[in-house]
């Protein structure tokens, strides 16, 4: 590294997530500004869940409600609490028209039909993690929106496609808080300090390794897989690879993308479409990827490219280190062609 790459780093690393954002503003002479302050609406969403999160096993806010979200999985108050904190923020911020949670089945209307954007949002992901004290996580996704401003958002303004999204991102409730995120020119990621009540830029345009040596996904649904997941994993296991499954998307993703590694949640028998959500789980996740020079698939076509049908619709999911990905591709053979393209030539 040459001198003045090390300045540079010194000057960024460690600085304040605010001031990241101004800058990062500053670079876009046109930039009115309502795309950074929702990402510190954001941001600060997530330092109240942080606190929620790290107060569960002292006051009585987890285990199951006892009644079903929208998919009809059992829903944790902090779920609840999450998709309130970040409902909220969003509403107030000014600069969101309507979002899609996990948590509600339709579009969620802020009263603010000026918002230029509408935002996709997993509030609080990997739920069977909650009670346990296992890193669990946000994710998001922002669109501007295609309606005209002014008037009511509609489901034309989340049905967009993944390549259509501003910006992405998630927040780590794990050993430490993170939030990492991209505006499409590199993912960088900010580390919460506690005492100081910020996040910090902690690693500066991260980049996924392009192989690696660890593979996450279920293994007690194995015989449910496709054969080509499933030899994909006998080679794993043969070539005496490194099984990781948090069982939090985005504690497996964040892991992978640093060390170098594949997280596979892929069709099975009883889901044809897996279990993962397109729009608010896979879209924002694919578009970090690819920002982070990873790959993420749903064994057919990029993830990105997949054209949306509704809010919650699934997708199966493959995610990591281009060569990883590369191979799994390869044991599944020539992709199916489209319905009605012929091949009989
Ligand atoms: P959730 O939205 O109900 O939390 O489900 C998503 C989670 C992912 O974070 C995780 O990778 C996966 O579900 C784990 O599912 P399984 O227990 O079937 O392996
Ligand atoms: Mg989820």
């Amino acid at each position: 590294m040459n001198k003045k790459s090390v300045q540079e780093l010194a000057v960024l690393i460690g600085t304040t997530l605010d001031r990241f954002i101004h800058q990062e503003q500053s670079a876009f002479p046109y930039a009115t500004g309502e795309l950074s302050h929702l990402l510190r609406d954001i941001a600060l969403a997530g330092k109240i869940i942080n606190r929620e999160v790290n107060r569960a096993g002292l006051v009585d806010l987890s285990g199951a409600m006892g009644h079903a979200n929208v998919q009809g999985e059992s829903q944790q108050k902090l779920d609840v609490i999450a998709n309130i904190r970040f409902l909220r923020a969003l509403q107030r911020g000014g600069e969101v028209c309507a979002i899609i949670s996990e948590e509600d089945e339709g579009i969620i209307y802020t009263n603010n039909d000026n918002g230029k954007y509408v935002v996709a949002i997993d509030p609080l992901d990997g739920s069977s993690n909650i009670d346990v004290n296992v890193s669990i996580g946000t994710i998001f996704s922002i669109y501007r929106r295609v309606t005209p401003i002014g008037t009511q958002a509609s489901m034309s303004d989340f049905m967009q496609g993944g390549r259509k999204q501003v910006a992405a991102g998630y927040i780590l409730y794990g050993s430490s808080t993170m939030l990492v995120y991209s505006t499409g020119s590199g993912v960088n990621a900010f580390t919460y300090e506690y005492s100081l009540g910020e996040y910090i830029l902690s690693h500066r345009n991260l980049r996924c390794p392009e192989d690696g040596s660890i593979y996450s996904i279920n293994d007690g649904y194995f015989d449910e897989y496709d054969d080509y997941i499933r030899s994909y994993v006998l080679k794993c296991r043969k070539k005496g690879l490194t099984a990781r499954y948090i069982g939090s998307l985005v504690g497996d993703f964040h892991r992978n993308s640093l060390k170098g590694g594949v997280y596979l949640y892929p069709a099975t028998k009883k889901s044809p479409s897996g279990k993962l959500r397109l729009l608010y789980e896979c879209y924002p996740l694919a578009f970090l990827a690819e920002q982070l020079g990873a790959v993420a698939t749903d064994g057919q076509q990029a993830i990105l490219d997949i054209v949306p049908q509704h809010y919650h619709q699934r997708t199966p999911f493959i995610v990591g280190s281009p060569a990883m990905v590369g191979d799994i591709l390869e044991e599944k053979g020539p992709l199916t062609p489209p319905p009605g393209s012929c091949t009989d030539f």
